[in-house]
């Protein structure tokens, strides 16, 4: 009963849970409640903690004890080969090279030349010591920079590689010398890497206020509903639940929003005037004459993962008097197995890790030091050192990592819950005792790849949020004009010309019921007209531009991770954008032979609920943090909602050149193991809801990457644009 009725609403319920909450199921608590509950710690599993907690609430339960995990079912894995003699300590010297940075509005006729280590600040806008503190500090300093030619902050590092091709019009700003200087306290030199450093350089295209005004006709439609058609109801009484019904004999279709809301679509669309704009005017043409080099490189993209291609089966539910939740158990132990086995073969290209053993067969093993592989159920810390519940798919147990190894407590601070680690060392009676530590990690040094015979460039977007009154529309259509060739410098032309590629990492649009009292906030009330109105924007890319689209937990499209696109009853006029390649949630998109990882990013939360010290206001160190676990969102249960599909689409199987993620609305990056980890920012203005939970965005910037170095080439930016919305 409680199981289907669950389900029905879109929740899942472990069998402990299950057991925990039945005997009270509609004498002490309702549906509703449960649903409330679970809503409000953010998840749709209600697991064995989730129900203690809530009967706890209800004074059903007393909180002193706790429920164990249930093992993954035992099966057999072939234990991996290869013994290796030679360890040495994996966490010596991650080689986290942080890019100093950054950033806004540099005068866009000086972009650096790549030979010279450079960097460019203005007085007092960087501080010194910590990197990307700067950048933040320096990107929220928008309001600062009156003059939009000033330069504010910017570093570079030389590759060695030359910039421009000789008939470039651009070539001369390049070639020229720029004053430059070197922030204090900032290294540029990755350590330990053997690689020419990297180049890391911007400029910020600081648009001439005298450019046309664009005319601002979209009209913020307040509380009522256009059609008074039910947007914005969130129908969350208990009828509603139970029914399925919202009380006026209408079936809603529900759709979930995000962070727990669901919400009823409801009727068909009305046709006639709206009272907003969805941007059916805004038509930019390229300008006269203004050439793009871009179309005369041929295109060279692939897709080479998406989610879409992964065959899921989705778990099926026989009848509520039977043990459902066991199905629920038996979809995640897949959904774990998988994430093992992929892990495994991970660690397998690790020469360090020596023999790995299953966790069933420890008791076999003398006095060799051996390694095992699993997912860390639990950690705790203890006087002497860590503690670990380690899981693979034979077994449990308990690990003992002494205080005294070496890096132990960096990485008891890097491991997240359900992550995937390996430990080499001994078992004793009933606990392994770990000498060393190992997370799956990408590794230090990668292969070259062959240069271009041509630059080309591809920019990085994301959360654009199309239809919410904070979205920066004014600068969104600078942006597009900007495309279009209306630029100021032969600097800017040389970019403009060379943009083959753009990415949107998703929250392509503001959604509907995402968070509470977003309603209040939505210029277009409407998701078809959502997508509608970013179509419309998204026409005036110019057609040699190919646009890699994906979605976010503010799209319509599935919540729980991956996201295999767009629903497209939904999301249709994108889908029919021609030059519009959609893709899903994550996917790696290879350009001219590089890869690039594409999520959304939600998986940051975690990392900042989980490792100390980590911020959304620094969402490169966090995405750094999921690359060296290999994992977009490790920790099952907590922020973000995973699907509970046989295979493991999240795991960051193969080690990209550039890893993109969007959701926090910070531009960040850094360089990681060879590895340039981006946060893309966003197009939106801060929400009353940012607000309330702190959350400062960086809006309008636009970095450029050299698809070539998979490096930063320039950071356009468009925030002035973006003031007071
Ligand atoms: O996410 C925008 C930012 O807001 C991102 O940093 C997550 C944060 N966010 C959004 N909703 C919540 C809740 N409920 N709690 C805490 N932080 C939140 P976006 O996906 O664009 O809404
Ligand atoms: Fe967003
Ligand atoms: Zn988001």
């Amino acid at each position: 009963m409680l199981i289907e009725d669950l389900i029905k609403n879109k929740y899942l319920i472990t069998p402990s849970a299950y057991y925990l909450l039945e005997p009270h199921y509609k004498r002490d608590f309702t549906l509703a409640e449960l649903i409330k509950f679970a809503k409000a710690r953010g998840t749709f599993v209600i697991d064995s903690s989730t129900a203690e907690a809530f009967l706890a609430e209800k004074g059903l339960f007393s909180t002193g004890e706790l429920t164990e995990r249930t093992p993954l079912e035992v099966s057999e894995e072939e234990p991996l080969g290869a013994s290796q003699e030679e360890i040495r300590e994996e966490f010596a010297e991650s080689d986290e090279t942080p890019v100093s940075k950054t950033v806004v509005a540099s005068r866009p006729e000086e972009i650096p030349s790549s030979e010279n280590v450079e960097s460019m600040k203005a007085s007092g806008s960087i501080s010194t010591g910590d990197v990307v503190e700067s950048e933040v500090v320096t990107a929220s300093s928008g309001e600062e920079s009156v003059e939009p030619a000033e330069i504010v902050g910017e570093t570079s590092i030389s590759t060695g590689t030359t910039i421009e091709s000789e008939q470039s019009p651009a070539s001369n700003p390049v070639e020229e010398p720029i004053s430059s200087e070197i922030s204090e306290g900032e290294s540029f030199v990755s350590t330990g890497t053997p690689e020419p450093e990297e180049l890391v350089d911007e400029a910020a295209g600081s648009l001439d206020s005298s450019l046309t005004e664009v005319v601002e006709d979209s009209l913020p439609v307040e509380a009522e509903p256009l059609n008074g058609n039910g947007y914005g109801n969130y129908a969350d009484s208990e009828e509603y639940y139970e029914n399925g019904e919202n009380g006026n004999g209408v079936k809603p279709k529900i759709v979930y929003g995000d962070y727990g809301i669901p919400i009823a679509y409801v009727g068909e669309d009305v046709e006639g005037e709206k009272s907003y704009s969805t941007y059916k005017d805004v038509v930019i043409r390229p300008k006269e004459g203004f050439r793009y080099r871009a179309k005369e490189i041929p295109d060279d993209w692939e897709i080479t993962f998406d989610v879409k291609n992964v065959k899921f089966e989705a778990p099926k539910v026989k009848n509520a008097a039977s043990k459902e939740g066991e199905i629920i158990i038996q979809a995640y132990s897949s959904y774990f197995k998988s994430r093992l086995r992929k892990m495994r073969r991970i660690f397998r290209e690790n020469p360090e890790i020596g023999t790995v053993i299953d966790i069933a067969k420890l008791s076999y093993v003398r006095d060799d030091e051996v390694t095992i592989i699993g997912l860390v159920n639990d950690k705790r810390e203890t006087a002497k050192g860590y503690i670990f519940e380690v899981e693979d798919a034979t077994g449990r147990v308990k690990v003992f990592l002494g205080r005294d190894k070496e890096n132990a407590s960096q990485a008891y601070n890097a491991i997240m819950p359900d992550s995937v680690v390996a430990f080499r060392g001994q078992p004793g009676r009933g606990i392994f005792f770990a000498n060393r530590v190992f997370l799956p990690d990408v590794p230090k040094f990668r292969r070259e790849k062959p240069p271009l015979e041509e630059k080309v460039y591809a920019i990085l977007l994301s959360d654009i949020h199309v239809g919410s009154n904070k979205f920066c529309e004014k600068a969104f259509e600078k942006f597009l004009e900007w495309l279009n060739g209306e630029v100021n410098s032969r600097a800017e032309e040389e970019l403009v010309s060379r943009i083959k590629y753009m990415i949107i990492g998703g929250d392509v649009v503001d959604g509907v019921g995402i968070y509470p009292g977003q309603y209040n906030e939505l210029a277009i009330p409407d998701i078809f007209d959502q997508y509608e109105a970013l179509a419309n924007l998204l026409r005036n890319v110019p057609d040699h531009i190919t646009m890699f689209i994906g979605p976010g937990n503010h799209d319509a499209a599935r919540t729980a991770l991956p996201q295999p696109g767009f629903y497209e009853e939904y999301a249709k006029p994108i889908y029919k954008l021609k030059n519009a390649v959609i893709i899903s949630n994550p996917a790696v998109i290879n350009l001219h032979g590089r890869e690039f990882l594409i999520a959304h990013g939600r998986g940051i939360e975690d990392v900042v609920d989980f490792i100390p010290g980590r911020t959304h206001h620094k969402p490169a160190e966090a995405m750094v943090d999921l690359l060296k676990l290999r994992h977009l969102a490790p920790t099952f249960g907590n922020k973000v909602p995973i699907a509970p599909d046989p295979e493991d689409t999240l795991v960051i199987e193969s080690v990209p050149d550039l890893f993109q993620a969007g959701h926090v609305h910070v531009m960040e990056y850094r360089i990681y193991n060879g590895v340039f980890v981006i946060n893309s920012g966003t197009w939106q203005a801060q929400t009353e809801f940012q607000k309330m939970v702190n959350i400062v965005p960086t809006p309008a910037r636009v970095p450029i990457i050299d698809v070539e170095t998979a490096r930063l080439r320039a950071v356009v930016s468009f925030d002035q644009f973006c003031e007071g919305v």
